[in-house]
């Protein structure tokens, strides 16, 4: 890929099929590498589904999406899997063990890989305290791990591909403030010539962002930095005041 991890979205709309009315409307924004765009905005205002067009979830109906430059639909499913890593907004493990959850786009990693990844997402400490440690068994689901690690298991499994491009869907809700703000943190690093595309529900999460789309009824209303929005975007202060 010639810039690969940028993310463009040129006048893109959406709706999902049978549905009368869109839900993303003319979308235009680029997400560069070593910098991070975040999507905020009310519930249904169509940020999963933004997300979800990028890995091809959904094709839009209007307008382009490329990556690195090329579009998407002249890319192909293995190397858009290849570039992009996606934490779902409910993030899924499978049956296995931590180990192969974590392997699942990085079958070559090693041990000390994962383990580097386990610490980014600040989830080395429960799975050092798991007997069996990276070979500790996962059932269907994950449900014998709580959602928080759920979330953070997931989020190591992302980093663990070290793809160009991240898209976390609401990846860091159900963290604590203190682990949210130590992983984001750690993230720096890892993260640094990817592109990495952050739906948040917190601002708290994204003030540091290079980027800010304000989503509302599928469409962006306002975009910038935390301080520009503060000053130009009511609909940005009132997701601030709430
Ligand atoms: N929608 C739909 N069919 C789907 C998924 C969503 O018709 N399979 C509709 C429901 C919403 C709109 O699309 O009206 C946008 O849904 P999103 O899930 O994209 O909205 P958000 O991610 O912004 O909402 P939340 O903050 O609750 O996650
Ligand atoms: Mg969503």
């Amino acid at each position: 890929l010639p810039t690969p991890g940028t993310v463009e979205f040129k006048n893109v709309s959406f709706g999902y099929p049978g549905a009368e009315a869109p839900v993303l409307n003319d979308i235009s924004f680029t997400a560069k590498p070593g910098q991070t765009t975040a999507i905020i905005g009310s519930t249904g205002a169509g940020k999963t589904t933004l997300l979800n067009l990028i890995p091809r979830l959904y094709d839009a109906t209007e307008g382009e999406i490329l990556i690195g430059g090329v579009p998407l639909a002249e890319l192909g499913r293995d190397t858009i899997s290849r570039n992009i890593s996606a934490v779902p907004q409910r993030p899924y493990l499978f049956s296995g063990t931590i180990g192969s959850n974590l392997r699942f786009g990085a079958q070559n990693a090693t041990e000390e890989e994962l383990w580097e990844a386990l610490k980014v997402a600040q989830a080395d400490g429960f799975v050092a305290e798991r007997e069996g440690q990276l070979d500790s068994k996962i059932s269907q689901g994950g449900t014998n791990v709580s959602g928080g690690q759920r979330q953070r298991l997931c989020i190591a499994r992302a980093l663990a591909a070290k793809p160009s491009t991240y898209l976390f869907d609401d990846s860091f809700s159900a963290l604590d403030v203190n682990t949210d703000a130590r992983l984001r943190a750690a993230l720096a690093e890892p993260t640094k010539d990817a592109a990495v595309i952050i739906v948040a529900q917190r601002v708290s999460t994204i003030t540091g962002a290079d980027q800010i789309l304000v989503l509302d009824h599928g469409e962006i209303v306002a975009r910038g930095t935390h301080e520009q929005l503060l000053e130009t975007s009511e609909t940005y202060q009132e997701i601030v005041a709430s």
